[in-house]
Formats: structure tokens, sequence, C-alpha cells
């Protein structure tokens, strides 16, 4: 795995190195044609991708660690460029979900999580309202711009959280789960959303309690939060263990 202490000189240095030994490659595969296409597609998978693919995606990987800027903001619409995005997604989502009994557990503690609170839904509500037009991003090449209201997920952190480098995030039966890095999971545009456009989230849409990180992909805005938890390692991520990259985008 890679690791998530690369300065940004670090990777600038692996780069330079990558471009050379990517110069040395592309020439053998000008020479080999075909067969290195062969190659590519038949190199050993590790968790589903061939290797010089998942090895570039590790070094993006690496290389977003080091650029990550806090400070960064995805851009905001005027309210009325909102509409209703498809709903797409349905992992950990599939069964009806009895509001009434819906809580969300807070969990510290790695490979043997405990639970150290439960919370209803009016644990969020009173924290305070935050609201963003943001535009959200689908990897599979379509983006909406929408008007979110929720918490922060900072303010959650301060008064029900751990200050870890990690922060998991999954449904209530653990079927879909995120993970982000703490920069990213204080970052004022990432939201414990229960509003969208105006209207309580539909169960489509993942309510009660849906993640919305506007600086990264939508596959990152988990739906229908069960638990949340606060570890030292790097958490699960549902896509990158298929093979994306485990940050997907800042
Ligand atoms: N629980 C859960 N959350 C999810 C998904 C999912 O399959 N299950 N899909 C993700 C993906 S790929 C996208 S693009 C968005 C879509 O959110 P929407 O259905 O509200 O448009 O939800 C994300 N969150
Ligand atoms: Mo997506």
């Amino acid at each position: 795995m890679s690791t998530t202490s690369a300065t940004p000189t670090d990777a600038a240095v692996e780069l330079r190195r990558m471009t050379r030994r990517s110069f040395a490659t592309g020439g053998i595969a000008t020479v080999a044609g075909a067969a290195s296409l062969w190659w590519i597609k038949h190199a050993v998978p590790e968790g589903g991708i061939p290797w010089p693919l998942r090895k570039m995606m590790e070094f993006n990987s690496r290389v977003s660690d080091a650029i990550f800027d806090p400070n960064r903001l995805a851009p905001t619409f005027d309210v009325s460029r909102a509409r209703e995005p498809r709903v797409n997604g349905m992992i950990g989502l599939k069964k009806e979900l009895d509001l009434r009994r819906w809580h969300l557990d807070v969990l510290t503690g790695g490979d043997k999580p405990v639970i150290e609170r439960s919370l209803p839904i009016n644990a969020i509500h009173e924290l305070p309202r935050f609201e963003m037009v943001t535009e959200f991003k689908c990897v599979e090449g379509w983006s909406e711009v929408v008007h979110w209201a929720g918490c922060r997920l900072s303010d959650f952190i301060a008064k029900y959280g751990h200050d870890t480098p990690f922060v998991g995030l999954s449904t209530p039966d653990r079927a879909y789960y995120v993970g982000l890095d703490r920069a990213s999971a204080v970052h004022s545009q990432s939201l414990l959303a229960y509003e969208m456009n105006g209207q309580p989230l539909t169960s489509g849409h993942g309510a009660p309690l849906r993640l919305v990180c506007s600086l990264k992909y939508g596959v990152k805005s988990i739906k229908r939060i069960g638990a949340i938890q606060f570890t030292n390692k790097r958490s699960a991520d549902y896509w990158a263990e298929q093979g994306y990259d485990w940050h997907l985008g800042h």
C-alpha cells in the first residue's frame, strides 16, 4: 500500500524518476508494439487491476497526499442553478430503513472497533446548520448543481469525534463504506447533509443522513450513514478496493 507521509519533494523526485522510467518503457513499447499491450492487459492482476496501471494509481494517491491544500474550495453557485441529481448507486440502500430506529454509531479503535456512542438524528440537527450550492460529480461522467443543508463534518468531529488521521463512514448494514483523510473530513465543504434542494433527503438520496464531500467525486458522498469510525489506519473504502484511487479528487 502507498504511504501517507510523502512530502512534495519526495513526490517530485519520484515523478521525475517515473517519467524517466516511462520513457524507457515507452521505447520498448514502440518496439514491442502489440506485444506490450498484451502484457499490460495480461499482467497478473492484484486487486483486479493489472499492475502497471495499479502502480500509477498508487503513485497518484501519494501525490494527492502530498499536495492537498486544505484551503482550496469547490466553486459555489447561485441557488437558482440547483437541480435534483439522478438517484445513483444503491449499495447499502436496498432494504427499507425504519427511520424511527435509525441512529448514528460513533466508533473508535482500529481492528476491533467499539461503539462509543449512538446518536439520534436530533444530535445532528442541533449542530450549526450549514448550506452550500455545489457541483455534484460522478465518475461516470455526469454532474449536477445541488443545494445541500446539514452540519459540517468538522463541527460533528469537534463535538462527538476524535483527532484521528482517518475517518471511515459506512451504511448501517456495512455494505458501502468510504474512507477520508482528516484534512478532507474537516474541510469546510464536507457536510453531513439531511436536506437536498430545500427538502428532507429522500430514501434514494440517502435519508436520513448522507455525506457530501464537494471536493471529491460522488462515490465518496456515502448515502444513509449508519456509523462513523475514528481510526489511525487508513479506513476501508468500497471503491478503492475495486481499484479506484483512494482519494478520488481533492
Ligand atoms: N450507500 C451508498 N452511497 C453511495 C453510493 C452507493 O452505491 N451506496 N453511490 C455513490 C455514487 S457512485 C454516487 S455518484 C452518489 C450518487 O448520489 P445520488 O444518488 O444522491 O445522486 O452516491 C454515492 N453514495
Ligand atoms: Mo458515482
